[in-house]
C-alpha cells in the first residue's frame, strides 16, 4: 500500500469507527427516545376520567396555584401555533396571534376566566409561550405572573431573517381576580430564545431557558445531534440579565421546588438536571435524572414529586405543530424520590408513567401539573384544541 492509500484507509477506518460509535452511543438512544426505532406502541393509561375544557385552546403551559386550586393557563389559538412557534422556527407573522391571553380555571365551578389587562397598551401585543405564577412572600393573595412573550420584530424585517423579538412580561394579580396589571417588560440580549420561565416571589427576578443558541439559521438543526448551545438565563429588573448556565443541551422546561432546587429538562437528551442556585445566581448541578423519553415542560407538586410532559412520538409531534389537526400521542411522567428496595443500589429517583394517550384526549401534551390535594391532573398542549383535567 502506498502512503497515500494507507492514510486514506486509516481515515476511512477511523470514520467508520467514529460513525459506529456515534450510532451506538448517541443515535441509537436518540431513535429510542424519539419513539422511531423500535417504533413505540402507545398504551393508554390514566386517560379514562378526563374532561376536556374546550375554551382553553393551544395552552402551552399551565401553573397550579395550590392553595386555591385555581389553574393559570397561557393560551393562544391552534391556527396561530401553526404559523408562529419561534422555538420550532415557525415564523409566519401573518398567521400569528398577538392577542394571546392568561386564563384561570376553577375546578369547583368549572368556571374559566380570561384575565383582562387594564394597563398593557403595547400595540405589539401578547404571543405567549411559558408562564409562571408566584405568590408574593409578603401577601400570599398577591400573585406575580411571568410570561414569555414572542413579539414580532420591529420595522420592515422578516421574522424568517431575524427571529422573534422575545421578552419576558411581568404582571400582577390577586387570587381569583379577573384582571392583571402590567408591571414591566424585560428586554435584554440575554433573553434571546426564551421558552420556559420561573419567577421570584417579589416580582423582580426570574430564571428562564433559552431553547437554542441563536434565533435563526441552519446551525440550529445541529442541536438535535448533540450540539450544546441552549442556556439558562437570569434577570433582575434592577440589575439586568446574565447567563446562569451556558452550553446546555436542548434546555426546555424549567421549574423550582419549594426548597429552591431548580430542575431543567434536557428535552432531546431525555434528562432532568437538578441545580442549586448560587449566591451569584449561577446554577450548580447536583443531580441528573435519566428517562427514556423526549421531555418537555416540568412542574413540582405539593408532595415534592416532579411531573414532566413527555413526547412518545417525536415525528408525529413535529407534524402536529405544523398542522394542529393531525393528532400526536401524549405522555406524562412522575419522578419521585425512590423509597423502594432498589434505592439501596443507588437508584435515587423513580420515573413512573402516569398518563398515556394516543392524542384523542389531548394531542402533544406540553405541560402537566398535578394537584395532589384534590387529585386532579391538568394537561395543556401547545397546539391542542382544548385543555384537559383528569381525576387521578
Ligand atoms: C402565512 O400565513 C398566512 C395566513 O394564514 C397565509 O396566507 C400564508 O400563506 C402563510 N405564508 C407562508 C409562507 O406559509
Ligand atoms: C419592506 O421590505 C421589502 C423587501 O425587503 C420591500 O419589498 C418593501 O417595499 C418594504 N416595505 C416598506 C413599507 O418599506
Ligand atoms: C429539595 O427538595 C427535593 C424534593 O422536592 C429534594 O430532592 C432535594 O434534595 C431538596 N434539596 C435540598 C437542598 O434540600
Ligand atoms: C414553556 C414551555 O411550555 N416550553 C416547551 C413546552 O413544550 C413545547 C413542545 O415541545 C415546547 O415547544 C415548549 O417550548
Amino acid at each position: 500500500m502506498g502512503v497515500l492509500t494507507r492514510i486514506l484507509v486509516n481515515a476511512l477506518v477511523v470514520s467508520v469507527a467514529v460513525l459506529a460509535g456515534f450510532y451506538q452511543f448517541y443515535l441509537k438512544s436518540l431513535l429510542l427516545r424519539t419513539g422511531i426505532s423500535p417504533a413505540r406502541v402507545i398504551q393508554p393509561l390514566g386517560n379514562e376520567h378526563c374532561k376536556k375544557i374546550p375554551k382553553l385552546q393551544a395552552c402551552e403551559e399551565l401553573i397550579l396555584h395550590q392553595p386555591s386550586g385555581l389553574v393559570y393557563f397561557a393560551c393562544s389559538t391552534p391556527s396561530s401555533r401553526a404559523h408562529w412557534i419561534p422555538a420550532m422556527e415557525q415564523f409566519n407573522t401573518t398567521g400569528a396571534s398577538f392577542d394571546d391571553y392568561v386564563a384561570t380555571y376553577d375546578p369547583t365551578t368549572s368556571r374559566i376566566t380570561r384575565l383582562t389587562t387594564t394597563d398593557f397598551h403595547s400595540e405589539r401585543g401578547l404571543s405567549l409561550h411559558g408562564i409562571d405564577v408566584v405568590a408574593s412572600t409578603l401577601h400570599s393573595e398577591h400573585l406575580y405572573i411571568y410570561l414569555v412573550n414572542h413579539r414580532k420584530p420591529l420595522g420592515n424585517v422578516s421574522a424568517y431573517a431575524v427571529g422573534a423579538d422575545s421578552v419576558i412580561e411581568i404582571f400582577e394579580t390577586a387570587v381569583g381576580s379577573t384582571t392583571m396589571k402590567h408591571v414591566r417588560t424585560v428586554e435584554n440580549p440575554v433573553i434571546s430564545t426564551p421558552n420556559s420561565v420561573i419567577g421570584s416571589p417579589d416580582g423582580k427576578s426570574f430564571y428562564f431557558t433559552n431553547d437554542h443558541g441563536v434565533r435563526v439559521g441552519l446551525v440550529r438543526s445541529l442541536d438535535m445531534l448533540g450540539r450544546r448551545s441552549s442556556s439558562v438565563g437570569y434577570c433582575h429588573i434592577d440589575e439586568g440579565c446574565k447567563i446562569a448556565l451556558s452550553n446546555t443541551f436542548t434546555s426546555n422546561g424549567i421549574t423550582a421546588a419549594p426548597n429552591g432546587t431548580i430542575y431543567v429538562a434536557n428535552g432531546i437528551g431525555g434528562i432532568v438536571d437538578a441545580f442549586e442556585p448560587q449566591t451569584d445566581n449561577t446554577l450548580a448541578l447536583t443531580d441528573s435524572i435519566k428517562t427514556d423519553y423526549i421531555l418537555d415542560n416540568l412542574s413540582v407538586d405539593a408532595d415534592g414529586q416532579l411531573w414532566a410532559a413527555a413526547v412518545p412520538k417525536m415525528w408525529s409531534a413535529l407534524q402536529h405543530m405544523k398542522s394542529p389537526s393531525k393528532l400526536s400521542p401524549s405522555m406524562a411522567l412522575r419522578i419521585s424520590i425512590n423509597t423502594g428496595p432498589n434505592a439501596f443500589y443507588g437508584e435515587k429517583y423513580k420515573v413512573s408513567k402516569m398518563f398515556e394517550d394516543d392524542g384523542k384526549i389531548i394531542p402533544l401534551l406540553t405541560s402537566v401539573s398535578y394537584d395532589s390535594e384534590r387529585r386532579k391532573l391538568y394537561l395543556g398542549g401547545i397546539a391542542a384544541p382544548h385543555s384537559v383535567v383528569c381525576d387521578l
